[in-house]
């Protein structure tokens, strides 16, 4: 499928949810490693994400992009901000990069996320990136869409901070310091495998990166595809993809009760889910497109 069509469809998906079931029925069902990179603005997720693009690309595989940080030079569209640091990869019919909006201020992410990286596993490329903003909501929602989550840190942003509000020890299974050109990457690195260490993680899943030239991005790189496929090998990965169904699960019932209480009046909460509950039965049995 071309870059254009795929543009289209997640189009689709965003501005019509309820047509996603029909658009992603049609095409088979395939996974590929889906990798989330999260961490603070400014940190240098998109430089990186750009350097990891660049030697997935040289090992001659196919990358598609979702970004959802507001910041991002991604989601600035390559037509705005970095134009020409991201053109090589805009001609590159190998990669597809592809912004979102966010929920709320937050940076949650949009409950479609599940639905388009479902299609860019399904049309067949090998790696799926996530890029969201490491604030609020994000970062936890982005573990239940990536198989695989890097966290990226870098010098000068208080760094013991920016360990505390990542809730370290649970969010990540990679991370990163970036800038480690820096002064003050030695201090992070060895304070985060500290943390690592005290609570009985693996300090060997640091790895340090210099995204503006590259360095270390190969070892990241090494590192996300060897846990990647350790996971799959195991039954770990299928047991993710399960939470991950549920959670989207979840997701969907909650957005289509919302809708169902949005057209209900009532003063009594309980009378209000009844009303809702339903007229959305009532509209299921009919088969009116029924749906969510
Ligand atoms: N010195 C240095 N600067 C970097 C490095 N990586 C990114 N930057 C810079 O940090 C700033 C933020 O980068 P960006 O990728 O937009 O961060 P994001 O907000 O996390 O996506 C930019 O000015 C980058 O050029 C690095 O390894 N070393
Ligand atoms: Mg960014």
């Amino acid at each position: 499928m071309d870059h254009k069509q795929i543009a289209k469809l997640i189009t689709l998906i965003e501005n019509e949810p309820d047509r996603s079931r029909d658009i992603l029925k049609k095409l088979p069902k395939r996974i590929c490693p889906v990798i989330g990179f999260t961490g603070s603005p400014g940190v240098g997720k998109s430089t990186l994400i750009d350097q990891v693009i660049a030697r997935l690309r040289s090992i001659g595989k196919t990358v598609a992009v979702v970004a959802v940080d507001p910041s991002s030079p991604f989601s600035q569209g390559a037509f705005l901000g970095d134009r020409v640091r991201m053109k090589k990869h805009f001609l590159d019919e190998g990669v597809f990069i592809r912004s979102m909006a966010s929920r709320g201020a937050l940076g949650g992410l949009n409950e479609s996320i599940y639905d388009v990286v479902e299609l860019l596993e399904s049309v067949g490329f090998d790696y799926v990136l996530i890029e969201t903003v490491g604030v609020g909501q994000a970062e936890i929602e982005v573990r239940y869409v990536a198989d695989v989550v890097v966290l990226v840190l870098s010098p000068g942003f208080g760094d013991e901070m920016q360990l505390l509000k990542a809730g370290v020890m649970e969010i990540a299974d990679i991370y990163v310091v970036n800038k480690s050109d820096l002064e003050g990457n030695d201090s992070l690195y060895d304070q985060l495998v500290g943390f690592l260490t005290f609570a009985g993680r693996d300090a060997s899943s640091v790895v340090k990166t210099t995204a503006l030239n590259g360095n270390g991005v190969e070892e990241l790189v090494d590192k996300v595809i060897t846990l990647w496929k350790s996971l799959a090998e195991t039954e770990r990965l299928k047991q993710m993809r399960k939470e991950r169904l549920k959670h989207h699960t979840e997701t969907l019932a909650r957005r289509t009760l919302q809708r169902y209480l949005s057209t209900v009046d009532s003063q009594d909460p309980y009378e209000s889910v009844e009303l809702a509950l339903k007229s959305m039965c009532e509209r299921l049995k009919y088969g009116q497109g029924g749906g969510t």
